[in-house]
């Protein structure tokens, strides 16, 4: 029998920037994405999201794929630039979201849209990026107006992707775009992202189907070692958007242990009370748990560039320690057990606040063979070992409501650009050629069962 509950969302995911393409196409403008890849230097090789796997052309042939697979959810992001390039509507930019949501729907696919998957358009990190209060407002507009054309017809609504991300690894080590090193820039920026979400949170409701579900995603780092080390890093990784967003408002740890770097005057009256809007979902994004240590001189953490300021602002003296293989490509170790752990944590921390796992997958050094197909049984394992850790939780009694592969294809790899492979499905990138690796038959099977 399978432990996984009636309407559990099996899915793929993917975001706009890292598939689409198209960069300069039908009106779009640029994202601080596209400044970022096109400067040298900033990702492997030069990549640049310009052409990524094509997917603005090869769309239906995408949609094709997941209804072969047999997905009953798909996860994508929307590209802000494309649909509001320079603040102006664009028709073009939204009626590819109409006929991907449109064709989804045929497919017998529930669309699950984020709004924000890191590209922020150019224009608004020339007027300050998110570090400056202004970029949310804009966000709640942008949200609205997105939800007024598509609102009759997605199923969940997510606001942000990760967060930490776009705030720490954009403004405080600078590894992502648009690239700026500056501690106190990154916790306004955290919180501006928090305070996006809440009023476009508030402003979706406003204008999309009352049955639509409400969620965020969040990358919640799984903590293990010395419990100061774990303490500080879970305010500042963590507890810094699940505070304010879950209703507790920022911890007086995180604001105590950032004191030297920011005063929080930018965090002002009422904004903790718009950032608790209510949430039907929170989506948790998991790939490896991190170990740290209280005992020695900081160090980079795993994945992070060598050398770059770290993202952990306000966690000085912890040091991310070594983990035990296997690794993936990214160098990331392969622990399904801390998925597991990280469930039963948030279900006991969170109570009530329904699950999802919106992203979960493996990069590996994936070629097609020479019988024309991918035999990726490390991904393959991977997944399998991933699933059953979340059957676990389940039996433990999360209420967890689907699950989305990442990635549904190859994509771009953001600062990595092509190098690393998470896709269910290969792609050729010089032709665009699609190839099911053996996880993606896998991923059907596992579906069917
Ligand atoms: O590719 C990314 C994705 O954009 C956000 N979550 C992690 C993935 C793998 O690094």
């Amino acid at each position: 029998m399978t432990p996984f509950p009636e309407g559990f969302l099996w899915g793929a995911a993917t975001a706009a920037y890292q598939i689409e393409g198209a960069a300069d196409e039908d009106g779009r403008a640029p994202s601080i994405w596209d400044t970022f890849s096109r400067t040298p230097g900033r990702t492997r090789d030069g990549d640049t999201g310009d052409v990524a796997t094509d997917h603005y052309h090869r769309w239906a042939e995408d949609v094709a794929s997941m209804a072969a697979l047999g997905l009953d959810a798909y996860r994508f992001s929307i590209s802000w630039s494309r649909v509001l390039p320079d603040g102006r509507p664009n028709r073009a930019g939204l009626d590819f979201y109409s006929r991907l949501v449109d064709a989804l729907l045929e497919a017998g696919i529930a669309p699950v849209a984020t709004l924000y998957h890191w590209d922020l358009p150019q224009d608004l990190e020339d007027a300050g990026g998110w570090p400056a209060r202004d970029t949310a407002f804009r966000f709640a507009e942008y949200a609205e107006h997105v939800g007024q054309v598509l609102g009759d017809r997605v199923h969940t609504w997510t606001t942000l992707n990760e967060p930490w991300c776009s705030a720490f690894l954009g403004y405080a080590s600078g590894v992502h775009a648009p690239g700026r090193a500056d501690a106190a820039a990154a916790l306004a920026a955290a919180h501006h992202l928090n305070l996006a979400h809440g009023m476009a949170n508030g402003a979706l409701r406003g204008v999309v189907a009352a049955s639509a579900r409400h969620s965020v995603t969040l990358n919640l780092h799984h903590l293990r070692g010395d419990a100061e080390a774990v303490r500080r890093v879970d305010a500042v990784a963590n507890r810094i958007f699940t505070g304010p967003m879950l209703g507790g408002g920022y911890p007086a740890d995180l604001l105590a242990d950032t004191a030297a770097v920011t005063d929080w005057s930018f965090v002002r009256g009422g904004d903790e009370t718009t950032i608790a809007a209510p949430l039907d979902v929170l989506g948790v994004n998991y790939y490896s748990p991190t170990l740290v240590r209280d005992d020695g001189a900081p160090a980079a953490a795993h994945g992070h560039a060598e050398g770059a300021a770290t993202p952990f602002v306000g966690c000085a003296d912890v040091v991310f320690a070594e983990q035990p293989g296997p690794y993936t490509e990214m160098g990331w170790p392969v622990d399904a057990t801390g998925l597991t752990e990280l469930l039963l944590l948030l279900h006991r921390e969170h109570p009530g606040v329904p699950l999802m796992i919106t992203e979960n997958g493996a990069a590996f050094a994936d070629e097609v063979a020479p019988d024309g197909r991918v035999h990726d049984e490390d991904r393959i394992a991977y997944l399998r070992d991933h699933l059953a850790a979340a059957a676990g939780a389940i039996a433990a009694g999360v209420d967890l409501r689907g699950y989305f592969a990442w990635s549904l294809l190859d994509n771009f790899e953001w600062s990595h650009g092509y190098s690393k492979r998470f896709g269910l499905i290969h792609v050729d990138y010089p032709t665009g050629r699609r190839t099911w690796k053996d996880s993606a038959s896998w991923y059907q099977e596992a579906i069917k069962g």
